[in-house]
This record gives structure tokens, sequence and C-alpha cells, in this order.
């Protein structure tokens, strides 16, 4: 192996960290972080857009549960990332961008070198926990031990890393063999704490465990401690199916509908695990706050998230499986009967019922998806179908419901977040639910899937416009302006693809396309109109 440069020296040290796919789109700034990546095994796949490849990266830690490594230029590429690195910081997305910088004493001059911005560390330090400038090659091993050992331990989130183009350029002569620093993991909670929070659990009446996306990777324990306590599971958007859909115990409502709050008020021990009862899933449309949950016990793995939205009674700071895990071990008292079903199936009947009806229909189009496809991972954007799902949709397995209708928002996402899903899971069924608004956001970035080849299918929801911004605005008494976008023909641009296209306007159509897209293996659009499901 020769290493010739400090770029060529970065992609075997990636390499050395486990990294197996690069999202990237090179230009004159960053090509030194190309050079010798056909002999390293690493698959780089091509963006049209740098906010494409960062929801790309995005789907792709979600799934994969490694982080999502991109490859930026100077100025514009960091710009254009930015909104992704936003939506993974606001979701806890473990993604690290790598970009370049003007040449040591160039940059942030305001002298007018291409791609120059003012402060470009300091831009993306508005949105990334950790960044650097690597300013001497001989930094750089340790800055990657730092930004690894961040994501084998703490909250994940979005990474920066910038080099200069001389140090990019730069001999890697001197630096020693690239290899992956030993990461520590985060210690335990000390026994007394966990003997205590495990005697509250096992004196309380009625247990009830709050799980979001901080409890993905601690399924099976989480499972387990819900069954022995016998104790009802509120999952969040990002915790959807960590209990499968017929589990007696799973409650897949949101907790910003009544039922599921009086669920959660009749409680005398609230277990909370990797949630941050955050406003977009306790408070979905802003109407009235969580209220404190009673005898909160938190389990989260930032100490100041532990504190932010309620206060616990007892915190217990951690990783979630590795928390849970050891509270399995403590004495939880008996197991207890299974007993309580009936009141939560009224529960769930109540939450059901507080839905619109058209969301009730938009829900059965979801069902009619995870039925044809069990193992489907449904990527969402910001549209009807997917806020009614994110209020009642009960996912077949966690990591299987993920979407940007919530926490950042991003309108756009689905589409590259669902190939970056794809690439992850090669073996399962992807499916993007996308309106017609938010499928142009990022429209280019259907090129891509054609080179990943991921078994997709897209569900464009077609309701000629801003659907739901235009029932916002008329419910507000405001005349409806700005949201009767015309869409084009999504016939034609499926062809543009070379990918099949159908569209559906009843059940019967749409469990046809579900049963042909199961069976053959292969990109299809399917537009839906809206109209036919809403009616
Ligand atoms: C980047 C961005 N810009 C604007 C918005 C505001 N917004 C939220 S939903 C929405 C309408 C989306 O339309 P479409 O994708 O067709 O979904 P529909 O509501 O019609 O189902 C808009 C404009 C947003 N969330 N993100
Ligand atoms: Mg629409």
């Amino acid at each position: 192996m020769r290493l010739a440069t400090v770029g060529r020296y970065l992609l075997e040290s990636l390499a050395a960290y486990g990294v197996r796919h690069i999202f990237g789109i090179p230009g004159v700034h960053n090509v030194e972080l190309y050079r010798g990546l056909e002999h390293i095994a690493i698959r780089h796949v091509v963006a049209r857009h740098e906010q494409g490849l960062g929801f790309m990266a995005d789907g792709y830690a979600r799934v994969s549960g490694r982080p999502g490594v991109c490859f930026t230029i100077t100025g514009p590429g960091v710009t254009n990332i930015a909104t992704a690195l936003a939506q993974a910081r606001a979701d806890s997305i473990p993604m690290l961008v790598i970009a370049s910088v003007n040449r040591r004493g160039q940059f942030g001059s305001g002298r007018g070198f291409l791609h120059e911005l003012p402060d470009q560390r300091g831009f993306a330090a508005q949105l990334c926990a950790f960044t650097h400038t690597v300013l001497e090659a001989a930094e750089l091993p340790e800055i990657l031990a730092r930004a690894f050992a961040r994501f084998a331990a703490a909250r994940p989130g979005p990474a920066f890393i910038e080099l200069p183009i001389d140090v990019l350029q730069s001999s890697a002569a001197g630096l020693p063999a690239p290899t992956a620093a030993v990461a520590a993991r985060p210690g335990g909670v000390s026994r007394s704490v966990l003997d205590e929070a495990a005697r509250r659990l096992a004196r309380a009446r009625a247990p009830l465990i709050l799980a979001g996306g901080g409890a993905l990777r601690a399924a099976a324990e989480l499972t387990a401690l819900a069954e022995h306590l016998n104790a009802p599971v509120v999952m969040t958007i990002n915790g959807r199916g960590l209990l499968p859909p017929d589990h007696p115990l799973a409650v897949s409502y949101s907790a910003s509908l009544a039922p599921v709050r009086e669920l959660i008020a009749s409680s005398d021990a609230v277990l909370a695990v990797g949630t941050e009862l955050g406003p977009t899933d306790y408070d979905m449309y802003a109407l009235s706050e969580l209220p404190q949950p009673p005898g909160l016990i938190r389990i989260d793995i930032d100490a100041e998230q532990m504190v932010r939205n309620a206060r616990p009674a007892l915190p217990l700071l951690g990783c979630a499986r590795v928390v849970l895990e050891a509270l399995l071990a403590c004495d939880l008292g008996p197991r207890r009967a299974q007993s309580s079903p009936a009141r939560l199936e009224s529960v769930r009947r109540a939450a059901a019922a507080a839905l619109k009806p058209a969301m009730r229909r938009q829900i059965a189009v979801l069902e009619a998806i995870r039925e044809q496809l069990p193992r489907a991972i449904m990527v969402g954007d910001s549209t009807q179908p997917v806020y009614a799902g994110n209020l009642g949709f009960a996912a077949a397995e966690p990591g299987a419901w993920f979407n940007s209708a919530t926490g950042f928002g991003t309108l756009g996402y689905a589409l590259p977040a669902s190939t970056g899903a794809g690439l992850a899971a090669a073996d399962r069924p992807i499916i993007c639910l996308v309106g017609d608004g938010g499928v142009q956001f990022t429209l280019g970035e259907l090129g891509v899937l054609r080179d990943v080849d991921a078994w997709t299918l897209i569900v464009v929801w077609n309701n000629r416009g801003y659907g739901e911004i235009k029932s916002f605005m008329v419910e507000a008494g405001i005349a409806p302006a700005a949201v009767d976008i015309a869409p084009p023909d999504f016939a034609l641009i499926a062809q543009a693809y070379g990918y099949a296209y159908r569209r559906v306007a009843g059940d019967a159509q749409l469990r046809l396309v579900l049963e042909e897209f199961s069976r053959r293996r292969q990109i299809m659009v399917m537009e839906v109109a809206a109209a036919a499901f809403d009616a």
C-alpha cells in the first residue's frame, strides 16, 4: 500500500473504521479524496445535489446503524448539505461530513477565492456537535478517533471535518498506519440507582413505558421488561415497531392524542427510554404540552437531554440497551400476569376514533403495504398519509417507519433517504412515501436509485398541491393561496428514468400493484390518486 497523500490516508482510515459506503459529489477542491478510491473496499455513491447526499447518508445510517459518511466540496457543497445536517441533528442520526476548504492562509479571507465562505467551520458548528479544521496532517488520526468515539458512545448526531486543499494534497509520510482507535463504551449506571429503579417499577400499580428512537437497538430488552412488568409501551414516531403491531402491550398511537395522554396520566411509574419527550412527538399540534409523566424514570445517553422537557425523579444515564440489560438483571419482583389487554384495546379504539376519517383511510393504505410487504422499510416525507401514520400506524418492526414529517421536518427527504435505506438493506423492500409537492424538492435524486438498484417503490401521494398546507389555510380562515401547484406527469418522469410506473385510484388496484412489486423486485413509481382514498 502506498500512502502518498493525506486524502488517500483518510480513505484508508475510514475503511479501518468500518466505513463501507460513502455518499459524495466531487469538485476541483476535493478530488484528492478520490485518489486511490478504486483500491479501497468502500463503495462510493454519487448524488445529484448535496442535500440529497446528506439525506441518503441519513437513511443509510438509520437502517445500517453505522454513521453515514459524505464527501462534499468547499462552500456550496457545505451550504447545500446543511439542511440534511440539521435534520440529522434533530433526529440524533450519526453522520460524518468531510469537506474540503480553501488552502491554509486563504480560507475565510474575503478575497473571493473559489467557493469561499466567511467561516465554513463556524457555519457547520451551528448544526454539528463535533467540528474540526485539520490544519496539519499529523492531527488527522486523533480527529478521526474523536469523531468515531462520539459515534460509539455519545448521543448520535452529525459531525463535520474540513481539510484545506493543500493539506489533502500533502504527503502522509510519517503518519502512523491507518487503524481504528478502540472506542470507549458508556459506563453503566450504579447498582444502587438501578435497584431503586427496579424497586419503583416492581412496586408500581400501573407501570408504563415511553419508547423513542434511542431505544431502537434495544428492542429485545425493552420487550422483555415490558412483558415482565405487564407495562404498555407507547412508541414515538421513531420508536414505532419496537413492539410489533399485534403485541398486546403495544400502543402504536401518538402521545399527542388525548386517549394516549390519559393512559400515561393514569400510570404511577413511567419509564421513558431514549425519547426526547419533545413537542413534535408528544404535542404534535402544539395544543398542550405533555404534563410531567407520573413517577418518571428516564433512560437517556445525554445528560442535558435527561432534564429537557420533563425532569425524571430517577435519571439513568447511559446507552438504552446497556441500561435496560442491567435493569433486567435487578429484582423486578414476580413476573406479572398479562391482564390489561382489554383496557389497552379500548385506548387503541379511542385513539383511532380521535383521527379524522381521511386519516384512517390513509392509515389503511399503509396497513395494506405492511400486510403485503411485512419486511418493508417505510421512509416518509412530509405528506398527508405520513402525518396520519405518525399518529396511528403500527410499524412491523423497529426502524421500519421513519420520516421527515417530524423533528426538523424537511420536504424532499424521503426520496434520497429511501435510496440510502435501500443501500443499507439490499434484501428488503423500501417504500418511499412522498407527496407530489415534496418529491419535486429532490426529484433529481431519482437517478441515484438506478445506480443503487434497490428494491424500491416510490409512492407518490398526488393531491395536486401542498395539500396539508391548503387544509391548514382553510382551517385558519385564509383563502388558499400558493398551494395549488400543478404536478408534473409522473408517468413521463418514471419513463425518463426507465422505471416502471403504475397509477392507483382504489383499494383493488393498490393491492394488485403491491402484489406486483413484491413479486418483481424492481424500482417502481406508484402514483396514488389521493382523492380516490380521501373521498
Ligand atoms: C423545506 C420545506 N419547505 C416547506 C415546508 C412546508 N410544508 C410542509 S408540508 C407542505 C406541503 C407538501 O406538499 P406535498 O408533498 O404534496 O404533501 P401533501 O401535504 O400534499 O400531502 C409544505 C409546503 C417544509 N416542511 N419543508
Ligand atoms: Mg400534495
